[in-house]
């Protein structure tokens, strides 16, 4: 059981967002975890300079649509990063394993297929009081978290392009 609060963290170590572009992808399901996690991210990024006009928000239905969702920013968008906020609660049924092996697979893929920061910052949860924990809970946001991964990833490419 994870006991990290997510949103400490050192403010200095998180590169500078300014005239970056930010793509963040919504699920609908659970949208009382996910809008947390949405408003958690885009406050984040503000925080480090981020212009409001450079935050594109779009929603999907569920968890296992964050992955196209994710491919539309990078196919029709210029965004330096995309960071896809979902919560999977663990029901009765196979279909949460199947909910997250998708989504896990198919972001590692845009990853990797775009060259781009593709951020996973989807709860996997067993009950709705886990998730609400992470989602401006007592152990802090996922979307900031999500939010700061992204500025790291950009940085890093960024680095790496304009070196050697
Ligand atoms: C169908 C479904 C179920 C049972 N549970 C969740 C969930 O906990 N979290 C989530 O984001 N989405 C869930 N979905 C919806 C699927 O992600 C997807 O939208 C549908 O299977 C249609 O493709």
């Amino acid at each position: 059981m994870a006991t990290k609060n997510l949103s400490e963290y050192d403010f200095d170590s998180v590169p500078n967002g300014k005239e970056l572009k930010f793509g963040i992808v919504v699920s609908e399901w659970n949208y009382e975890v996910t809008g947390a996690l949405a408003r958690g991210a885009i406050e984040t990024l503000k925080i480090h300079g981020v212009q409001d006009d450079d935050i594109c928000v779009k929603h999907v239905p569920g968890s296992f649509e964050l992955t196209l969702g994710g491919q539309f920013f990078a196919t029709y968008t210029n965004v330096d990063a995309i960071i896809l906020l979902g919560c999977v609660i663990q029901g009765e049924t196979r279909h949460f394993d199947f909910i997250c092996h998708g989504v896990t697979k198919g972001a590692t893929d845009l990853n990797l297929k775009y060259n781009l920061p593709v951020i996973f910052g989807v709860l996997t949860t067993e009950n709705q009081e886990q998730a609400l924990d992470r989602a401006g809970g007592k152990l802090g946001n996922k979307g900031n978290e999500a939010a700061i991964t992204a500025l790291k990833m950009v940085a890093l490419q960024n680095d790496l392009k304009n070196s050697f």
